[in-house]
């Protein structure tokens, strides 16, 4: 019931299609993973930087750095992710890198419990509703194409990914083409300023089910004055790194939805306090994504699962995403997927997958 090694995993999964935000596209998953391996059991945790700082400060050779520099010194052969996590307070930041440490010692750790991840963190649905990000498309005959697609395959949500230049009218469209039924939401990805409130006025005559991240993360101004302009509910996403973060802006009315990323927030632990403090208030909550692998999206489902999350979150099924995942493929079920029941986060690399992957760090703890 003791660790032995922290081994690091690269390698790369190329998307089935580009993913385009109003910061940059995305052609593949360049991956990291943690291996926290175990007396008698190992556990896996990704990371879920981009190797570029262009959704948050973070990218993945800097977590590669700051994993093997600053996290591993910290972890011993009697180290919990609860430890870690507690051990880390110094280390400012970083929140990505702290996570996928942290969920590679919560998966090895629940593995020698025999508990699955959706139990220990007090999950009340075996399934949860699926819901879809679409990137920016190069034309809206394109969109209407995609997300027609999208719908026919189940899934329960549509999230459209909106920069300046590419907002009103491509909701309108697809509003006209789909109809008020559809659950339709928006993320600006902070591509806009507070100048831009009575532009994004009109977004109000949509009926959206929110407006996500519309600006700079550090505009916590920019958010409350926004959130008194228009009626479409404001959610954050980068602007949330923290449970002090989260109180903060709901306290000031920032935002009236939080998206709850784990790797955003520096882990689980982390995510299951800020469900737990929206729960308590009454604030609605869902999970988004980074575009994870199996690995990242079996925790991730777990955390769907708790009862706060009364939105659809954007954990789509693995085909989505990946020609071939490292996992066993996720599926969609009449807009579900299923949450992993088994123990730890449910699911491993298959050997075949691994074996593309290369092992680039190998750490000996101590006792
Ligand atoms: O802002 O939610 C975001 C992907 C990468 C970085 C940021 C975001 C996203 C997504 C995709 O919207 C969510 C997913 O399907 O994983
Ligand atoms: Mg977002």
């Amino acid at each position: 019931m003791a660790l032995r090694t922290i081994e690091l995993w690269r390698g790369g999964i190329d998307l089935v299609s580009p993913f385009r935000t109003s910061f940059g596209t995305d052609t593949s998953r360049d991956l990291l993973y943690v291996h926290a391996v175990g007396d008698s059991n190992s556990g896996w945790g990704e990371c879920v930087a981009g190797v570029e700082p262009n959704y948050s400060s973070e990218y993945l050779e800097n977590c590669v750095e700051v994993i093997s520099r600053f996290l591993v010194p910290l972890i011993n052969r009697d180290t919990t992710a609860e430890s870690f996590i507690k051990s880390a307070t110094p280390i400012r930041g970083n929140y990505m890198s702290k996570a996928c440490v942290e969920a590679a010692l919560l998966d090895v750790q629940l593995r020698d419990q025999n508990i699955s991840m959706a139990k220990f963190l007090g999950a009340t649905k075996s399934r949860v509703a699926s819901g879809v990000s679409v990137g920016i498309q190069n034309s809206l005959d394109d969109l209407v194409r995609v997300v027609g697609e999208y719908i026919a395959q189940g899934y329960v949500r549509v999230k459209l990914k909106i920069e300046p230049g590419t907002d009103i009218e491509l909701v309108r469209t697809i509003r006209k083409e789909f109809g008020d039924e559809l659950l339709l939401q928006v993320d600006a990805n902070a591509a806009y300023t507070i100048a831009d409130a009575s532009h994004l006025k009109q977004l109000d005559a949509f009926n959206l089910l929110l407006i996500e991240q519309p600006l700079p993360e550090d505009d916590l101004a920019g958010h409350i004055e926004l959130s008194r302009v228009i009626s479409t509910p404001v959610c954050l996403d980068e602007s949330v790194t923290s449970l002090d973060t989260a109180r903060g802006a709901l306290d000031l009315k920032a935002c009236s939805v939080i998206n709850i990323k784990p790797g955003r927030v520096g882990g689980y632990l982390e995510a299951k306090k800020i469900h737990d403090l929206c729960l308590e208030r009454g604030v609605p909550v869902w999970c988004g994504g980074m575009l994870e692998t199996g690995i990242g999206r079996a925790a991730n489902l777990a955390l769907a699962a708790l009862p706060g999350f009364t939105l659809p979150g954007d954990i789509s099924a693995s085909a989505r995403y990946f020609a071939r995942d490292i996992t066993e493929p996720f599926v969609i079920k009449n807009g579900h997927i299923d949450v992993p029941n088994t123990v730890g986060i449910g699911v491993a690399p298959l050997p075949e997958m691994l074996a593309k992957f290369k092992k680039t760090a190998s750490f000996n703890l101590s006792a």
